[in-house]
């Protein structure tokens, strides 16, 4: 006569025993660095038809420049093409483009003003 053997009880999926954490968390170490948000300079382009004065204005309103400050960068763009009016974040950056824009349509001038970022 055949014996029945006694029937294990079913395992459990996951071992019983697991070695305790203590239900605490590891935190991963990053070496990375946080990167400071790129910035970007806002630049007035050369004409021939804006006035000068109307120039010197928009970057004393705009870009916060004493009236010297704003000569000097207005005469730099004049003989250059180009000059950086202001640095700024990107959002502000743009903002600063379209108050430009903005102003020499309302005064019927071509100047033309962009933003690009630094470096
Ligand atoms: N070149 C213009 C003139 O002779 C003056 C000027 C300066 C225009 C700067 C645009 O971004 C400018 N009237």
């Amino acid at each position: 006569m055949a014996t029945k053997t006694p029937k294990k009880p079913p395992q459990p999926v996951t071992p019983a025993s697991t070695p305790d954490d203590g239900g605490s968390v590891v935190l991963e170490r990053r070496t990375e660095k946080i990167q400071p948000p790129q910035m970007h300079q806002v630049l007035m382009l050369n004409d021939d038809y804006t006035p000068m004065e109307f120039v010197v204005v928009v970057i004393q309103e705009f870009f916060s420049k004493d009236r010297e400050t704003a000569t000097q960068i207005m005469l730099k763009i004049h003989l250059d093409g180009k000059a950086v009016c202001g640095v700024y974040s990107k959002d502000v950056a743009a903002t600063k483009v379209d108050q430009v824009l903005e102003a020499a349509k309302q005064n019927g001038h071509p100047l033309q003003c962009v933003s690009e970022p630094v470096g």
